[in-house]
């Protein structure tokens, strides 16, 4: 007997399926339990018949407006409410953005991704945000931010200042949000999103794995992902960095095998996306980074430094690269971002 006919007999009704559900937690949670040699394969099919499986996205981050921030997410070390050693600082200077952007693309790296500790930008923030915005396009990089929840006219003001992408991300299932940040809830998250939509704005959303959430939590998130009306182009998978100070600093390990699994699973339900294997790969072996890509993901973040935490930087990159004939995705910047 199946689900429904069996909630019908019951007297219930069946659980709620929207028309324009493109895929169920029940179809994402089969995916999860499927042998792993069964995952990879069918992750690694999907990857080819949409992307150069030898091309690595490179994108690198500057934080424009480190620490002092009021929001209270438990991952994170510019919480003003944790002591975690990072200073609160101003706003960056155009110029020293667009010094910073130009070392980035000499190294490589062809999106430039800017974040601020803010829970949402003033007006004036988001006007001067969109001076330091046309200053790195105007190098000929492609261009993202992440600077909190907007209003639909600020994201208009970002697209017209140059802006390719929005990253701002669900972080993880709306069962386990209230567990992780009570200073703004999961539809916030939504509503930005759908305002950076509306300006035409490419988004770049995801979520953090190893916070002690269930694996039914992972399914969730990527459940919110998959059936967006349109999924987000860029997907950051982050594994936690356990920051002293932050109140997720000794949440246990993750099993590394679960976090390939859930890059697996987001590059067969989200074909077209880019998959970012974004934070925590200073914490992963060469070997768990090559599963990670054999995964489908193929996005990095490159450079020493992420916003304030620790990466592997250029030359471990360029070693891994090479050990794995790994090769940058080229960029055309004639193309608009899709
Ligand atoms: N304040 C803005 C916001 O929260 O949208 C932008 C910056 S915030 C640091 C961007 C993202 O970084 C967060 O949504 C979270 O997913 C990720 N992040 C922050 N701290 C992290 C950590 N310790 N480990 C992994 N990812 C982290
Ligand atoms: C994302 O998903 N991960 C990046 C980026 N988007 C902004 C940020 C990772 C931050 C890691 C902790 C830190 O550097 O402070
Ligand atoms: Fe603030 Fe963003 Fe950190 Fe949350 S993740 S505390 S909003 S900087």
């Amino acid at each position: 007997m199946n689900k429904t006919v069996q909630a019908q007999v019951q007297g219930k009704s069946p659980p709620p399926l929207k028309t324009n559900e493109k895929w169920s937690r029940d179809g994402i949670a089969a995916l999860f339990n499927l042998p792993m040699n069964d995952l990879l394969f069918k992750a690694q099919t999907v990857h080819r018949e949409n992307f150069n499986p030898n091309h690595v996205q490179v994108s690198r981050l500057l934080s424009i407006k480190t620490g002092g921030c009021p929001e209270d997410c438990k991952y994170c070390p510019q919480a003003s409410s944790y002591d975690t050693g990072v200073e609160a600082d101003k706003l960056m200077q155009v110029d020293q953005v667009v010094a910073e952007a130009q070392k980035a693309k000499e190294a490589g790296a062809t999106r430039y991704c800017m974040g601020a500790a803010w829970r949402s930008p003033k007006d004036r923030d988001v006007t001067q945000v969109a001076a330091i915005i046309a200053g790195v396009k105007a190098l000929g990089m492609e261009t993202c931010a992440t600077l909190g929840m907007l209003t639909p006219e600020q994201a208009v003001t970002l697209k017209h200042a140059g802006l390719d992408y929005y990253n701002h991300n669900i972080d993880t299932s709306e069962e386990f949000y209230g567990d992780v940040i009570t200073t703004r809830t999961f539809q916030d998250r939504l509503d930005t999103l759908g305002h950076v939509r509306d300006a035409g704005m490419s988004v770049c959303c995801g979520g953090i794995l190893g916070m002690g959430e269930s694996g039914e939590d992972r399914v969730g998130m990527l459940h919110v992902l998959a059936n967006m009306d349109r999924p987000p182009e860029s997907v950051p998978i982050n594994l936690l960095m356990r920051v002293e100070g932050t109140p997720l600093a000794d949440v246990d390990d993750l099993d590394p095998l679960d976090f390939v699994r859930t890059i697996a699973v987001a590059r067969i339900i989200m074909p077209e996306s880019h998959v970012r294997l974004s934070a925590g790969r200073e914490n992963m072996s060469d070997e768990m980074q090559a599963m990670c890509f054999f995964a489908g993901a193929n996005s990095i973040f490159s450079g020493e430094k992420l916003l304030t935490a620790g990466n592997p930087g250029d030359d471990k990159d360029h070693a891994l690269f090479a050990r794995l004939g790994l090769e940058p995705e080229p960029f055309d910047a004639e193309q608009p971002a899709p």
